[in-house]
C-alpha cells in the first residue's frame, strides 16, 4: 500500500557526518574536510551547514538528525551559547525553506563537556542539573522550530562508575523528574513531536541507567511516564547489552513503544560501539520485519547513526556509505514485502499458537479466566501434551528464501 519512501524513512546525522573526523581511541583526526578550513568557529558552523545542506540535497535524502553541539559553538555563558544557536538556526531555516530538508529530530549534547563528567539529570550536584534543563530547555526550543518531528534523549553519562559512591534511586528519582519537566516544557512550546528515550548500556560510563529497551521501559511504566515517550533504539546498543542485533526493535515494537530507529551495524563479537553503515541484508530485513508489522516508523524514521572508517579520507565515500545503506534497506524492504504477501510465513507462526486461539482453554488462559485448579484438573484427565519438532530450525530455513 504505502509507497517506498514512507516506510524507509531516512536521516543523515550531523555528528558523525560533519563533525567525524577520524578520530578514535588510539589515534587522532586523518579525514581532512573543506568546510573546517575556516578560524572563526560561527565561520565554520556557517560553511558546515551549507555543505550540510548541500550534501542532504545531492544524496536526495529528506531528514537530518542533530545535537544543539553539532552545529553551533557553545560560547562562554549560557546567553552567548545561545546567541550562537539562535543564529545558526535562522540560517538553517533558511536552507530548509530553499531545499525542502526537513529535521528528524533534534537533541542535546549532554556527554561531551566537562561539567557532565558525573552525569547531567543524574549527577549529584543539583547545578549541574540545572544546567542541563537550561540546555534541554533550548534545545526542545530549537528543534521545534526547526519543525523536528520528535526530540530524543541520549543518557550516555546517565549511570555509574561505583555503586560505593551512587545513590541509584535518588538519581533515578532525579532522571524522572527531568523528564516530567521536558514533557511540561513540550507543553508549554506547543511541541507535538515525540519524545524518544534512546537506550544503551554502556560506553562512556560503566553501567548506563537506559541499559536497553526492557529496562527503559520498566522505569517509563514506573515513573508513570510511558505514555508521554517512545524509544529509538540503535541496533549496535542491543547487541552491547549482549542482545541480538534485532532484540530491542522487536522488543519494543510489541509493546507499542518503537519510535525510531538510529540504523547502523554493531558487531556482536566487540564490546562496543563501532557505528557501522547497515550492509547485511539480514540484519535490514530483520528491522524491515518488525517496522512493517508495526506498521511504520512515522514520526519516527531510520536515522543513520553512522561514521566512515578513519581510513575514509575522499569524501565521495560519504556518499557511497549513505547509499550503500539505503540500498540494503531498500533491498531488505522488497523482501520482507514479499514475506507478508505469502502469508505463508505468518499462517505458520499462527498456527504454532493454535492451542491458544482455538480451543476453549486456551481462550481461557488468555482471557485471564482460568485458575490453577481448573488447569490441574485439565492436565490430569489430558496427559502429556503432544511432541513438537523440527521448530526453530523451520523457521529460519523458510526466512532464509525469501532472503534469496
Ligand atoms: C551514542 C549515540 C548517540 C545518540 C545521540 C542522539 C552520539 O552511542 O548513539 O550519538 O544517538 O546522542 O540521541
Ligand atoms: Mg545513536
Ligand atoms: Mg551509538
Amino acid at each position: 500500500g504505502k509507497p517506498m519512501h514512507e516506510w524507509l524513512r531516512f536521516a543523515v546525522c550531523f555528528w558523525h557526518t560533519f563533525r567525524g573526523l577520524g578520530a578514535d581511541m588510539f589515534g587522532s583526526p586523518t579525514l581532512d574536510r573543506p568546510w573546517d578550513h575556516q578560524s572563526d568557529p560561527m565561520t565554520i558552523a556557517k560553511d558546515r551547514l551549507r555543505a550540510a545542506f548541500e550534501f542532504f540535497t545531492k544524496l536526495g535524502v529528506k531528514y537530518f538528525t542533530f545535537h544543539d553541539r553539532d552545529i553551533a559553538p557553545e560560547g562562554e555563558t549560557i546567553e552567548e551559547t545561545e546567541k550562537n544557536l539562535d543564529e545558526i538556526v535562522q540560517l538553517a531555516k533558511q536552507l530548509q525553506k530553499e531545499t525542502g530538508i526537513k529535521c528528524l529530530w533534534g537533541t542535546a549534547n549532554l556527554f561531551s563537556h566537562p561539567r557532565y563528567m558525573n552525569g547531567a539529570a543524574t549527577n549529584p550536584d543539583a547545578h549541574v542539573f540545572a544546567y542541563a534543563a537550561a540546555q534541554v530547555k533550548k534545545a526542545m526550543e530549537v528543534t521545534h522550530e526547526l519543525g523536528g518531528e520528535n526530540y530524543v534523549f541520549w543518557g550516555g553519562r546517565e549511570g555509574y562508575i561505583s555503586l560505593l559512591n551512587t545513590d541509584v534511586r535518588k538519581e533515578l528519582d532525579h532522571l524522572a523528574a527531568f523528564f516530567r519537566m521536558a514533557i511540561e516544557h513540550k507543553k508549554k512550546i506547543g511541541f507535538k513531536g515525540q519524545l524518544l528515550i534512546e537506550p544503551k548500556p554502556k560506553e562512556p560510563t560503566k553501567h548506563q541507567y537506559d541499559y536497553d529497551a526492557q529496562t527503559v521501559m520498566g522505569f517509563l511504566s514506573y515513573y508513570g511516564l510511558d505514555k508521554d515517550f517512545k524509544l529509538n533504539i540503535e541496533p549496535n546498543h542491543t547487541t552491547m547489552a549482549g542482545h541480538a542485533y534485532e532484540h530491542d526493535v522487536e522488543m519494543c515494537s510489541r509493546y507499542g513503544m518503537l519510535g525510531s530507529i538510529d540504523s547502523n551495524t554493531g558487531d556482536s563479537s566487540l564490546g562496543w560501539d563501532t557505528d557501522q553503515f547497515p550492509m547485511n541484508l539480514r540484519d535490514c530485513a530483520f528491522l524491515m520485519r518488525t517496522i512493517i508489522t508495526q506498521g511504520g516508523l512515522a514520526p519516527g524514521g531510520l536515522n543513520f547513526d553512522c561514521k566512515v572508517r578513519r581510513e575514509s579520507t575522499n569524501l565521495q565515500d560519504m556518499f557511497i556509505a549513505h547509499i550503500g545503506a539505503m540500498d540494503c534497506f531498500a533491498l531488505a524492504l522488497r523482501k520482507m514485502a514479499r514475506l507478508f504477501e505469502d502469508k505463508k510465513y505468518d499462517a505458520l507462526v499462527k498456527q504454532r499458537y493454535a492451542s491458544y486461539d482455538d480451543t476453549d482453554m486456551g481462550k481461557k488462559i488468555a482471557n485471564g479466566k482460568a485458575t490453577f485448579e481448573e488447569l490441574h484438573a485439565f492436565a490430569k484427565k489430558n496427559g502429556e501434551p503432544a511432541k513438537t519438532s523440527g521448530e526453530q530450525e523451520k523457521y529460519e530455513a523458510i526466512f532464509n528464501r525469501y532472503l534469496d
